[in-house]
């Protein structure tokens, strides 16, 4: 049965699903949803995700929203196929659910912040905030020094293997070193250069890329 998904390749949260349906091998389906047009908050939407926000799948009778309930269900749904993505004994699945939860809690508010002011908002003909971009980068540093002391004891983020926690990251922090132009915040640690360099070499990640060109 084909997952639909509900959602822009080009919006982060969709992507993080994408690259989880792709990782996995499982046979997926876009519905595009225009969020210029504010398709999100309009009423049929809304019966999918009532917070009007992508991305939504479908699987058989299963709707889902909320991007890491999404791939954790994915990942937990296909164990059998592809890469393990939510490590095998159970110390090893509380380190992924604990770095999945710093990607939601400490790491990806900052990185969208920055996104958003100095790319979504002059997309609507509007000025961002550079302080507060300062601010927020400031903040992420310090955020991405703790990365760097992780990952100089294990090559990814929850241990020796790349699972659901580093994929999280993927798609905000492409964002954050391309579009944002805050590359440095990656190249400038060692430990954390080579952890994004790594993952972003993975074949399901460098398919999403393709599907937003
Ligand atoms: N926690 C939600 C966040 C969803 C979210 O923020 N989606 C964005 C796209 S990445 C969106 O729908 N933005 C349009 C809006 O909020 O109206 C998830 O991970 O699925």
């Amino acid at each position: 049965m084909v997952v639909k998904v509900y959602g822009p390749v080009t919006a982060v949260c969709p992507q993080r699903v994408i690259a989880c349906l792709i990782e996995k091998d499982v046979e997926f389906e876009v519905i595009h949803v225009d969020l210029d047009s504010m398709e999100q908050k309009k009423p049929e939407f809304l019966t999918k995700q009532p917070f009007g926000q992508v991305p939504v799948i479908e699987d058989g009778d299963l709707r889902l929203f909320e991007s890491r309930a999404i791939i954790r269900y994915i990942a937990a749904k296909y164990a059998d196929r592809g890469p393990n993505l939510l490590g095998n004994t159970l110390e090893e699945k509380a380190m992924v659910d604990q770095w999945l939860e710093v990607e939601a809690h400490n790491y990806n508010d900052l990185v969208f912040s920055i996104v958003f002011e100095l790319l979504i908002l002059p997309r609507m003909g509007k000025v961002g905030d550079k302080a507060f971009v300062y601010t927020c980068e400031q903040k992420l540093a310090k955020v991405l020094d703790i990365y760097e002391e992780r990952l100089s004891k294990s090559k990814y983020l929850a241990g020796d293997s790349f699972t659901l926690a580093d994929l999280s990251h993927l798609p905000a922090t492409r964002y954050l070193t391309n579009e944002a132009g805050m590359g440095h915040l990656v190249r400038d640690r060692k430990h954390v250069n080579a952890w994004y360099e790594d993952i972003t070499k993975r074949a399901a990640w460098k398919k999403v890329v393709n599907l937003m060109n």
